[in-house]
């Protein structure tokens, strides 16, 4: 597809789904590897000492599920690919590996992105990394939780801090690790909807984004955002778009990445926003992981003493001009 074809339809529809984009064995299975790795720590630090040995040998679903039961605090965070939300601490832990900045950075990605954004590419660190087990198996309080179950109906727009919100064009790259299909938890969206613009949100499910009156998208035509592994889902910043939930018998992983052109506010400020891509290679100074994870730390650093990492502006707008109830 031309360059301006590709853009066109995503930003007339608010989503694209561009084929075989990504390589299982070279990018992905990595990712999953080093999150077999984290689940091995997590093994050794909590598991009963007489199952250690039993656990680790158990495959990646049967390990997760197991930690799963563990009542280990914020689970998810430890396969997050970025700070915690709140009570950002010296040992707050993050997912950020060589896997991942491979993945960050990988060239058919960029390729895609270049097509949307031009030449001159941050990475955003608005990103999640999401591991869901069948709904039925998780506690009740994760079943709203969108790391591990359910996301609300939002705009990615909207998880931007003020500045964000109005001057920052980004893009979300959903990029499945499992085919994902609506009975496994696939997201879903509204045609054309992002024409709206930006709309108004307020605070849901512990604290989680959510479009004020989104009862009113469940009666909406909806578009069911299903994806081969390889594949990946392209959302405009004003897509309004959630997931269902996972009522399959198997494992539904995925990543979210984004990307902002360069010299746009991140929105998230001080967590890490660097040049991906640049015609001018001078800008490409973030060039191994290692300087990336130096950024997380820098960052984390800033963000202990205000105790958090990212705030969301709630609501987004104080009168109710955007309210969907009022433009539907
Ligand atoms: O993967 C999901 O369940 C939801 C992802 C999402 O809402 C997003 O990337 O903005």
């Amino acid at each position: 597809m031309m360059t301006n074809r590709l853009k066109k339809k995503l930003y007339e529809n608010g989503y694209l789904i561009v084929k075989n984009v990504l390589n299982f064995r070279r990018d992905l299975k990595p990712i999953l590897n080093d999150m077999e790795f984290v689940m091995d720590c997590l093994i050794q630090k909590y598991a009963k000492k007489k199952d250690i040995k039993k656990v680790l040998n158990f495959d990646f679903k049967k390990k997760y599920s197991y930690i799963s039961k563990l009542n280990i605090y914020d689970l998810d965070q430890y396969f997050n690919t970025r700070l915690p939300r709140d009570h950002v601490k010296k040992d707050s832990d993050y997912f950020a590996t060589q896997s991942l900045w491979n993945l960050i950075n990988n060239k058919n990605i960029l390729d895609v992105v270049e097509k949307i954004l031009g030449k001159e590419i941050m990475s955003n660190p608005v990103q999640n990394t999401r591991i869901k087990q069948p709904e039925k198996k998780l506690p009740k309080g994760s079943i709203h939780d969108g790391l591990s179950g359910r996301t609300p109906w939002h705009q990615d727009a909207a998880v931007l801090n003020s500045r964000g919100q109005k001057l920052t064009d980004m893009v979300t790259v959903w990029i499945p690790f499992t085919k994902t299909t609506r009975k496994n938890g696939c997201m879903i969206t509204v045609k054309k909807i992002n024409k709206m613009g930006l709309l108004n949100h307020v605070s849901g499910y512990r604290g989680q984004v959510e479009l004020k009156n989104s009862e009113l998208l469940d009666d909406m035509e909806h578009i069911h955002l299903e994806a081969n592994v390889g594949d990946v889902i392209l959302l405009h910043k004003h897509s309004i778009h959630c997931s269902l939930p996972n009522r399959s018998n198997d494992f539904r992983i995925s990543a979210d990445l984004r990307y902002n052109i360069a010299g746009q506010p991140s929105g998230r400020e001080p967590l890490p926003n660097f040049y991906v891509r640049s015609k001018n290679k001078k800008n490409l100074k973030v060039q191994n992981f290692k300087q990336w994870l130096s950024l997380w730390e820098k960052a984390k650093e800033k963000c202990i003493p205000r105790k958090f990492a990212f705030k969301y502006p709630l609501p987004t707008y104080k009168d109710n001009k955007k309210d969907l109830s009022n433009l539907v």
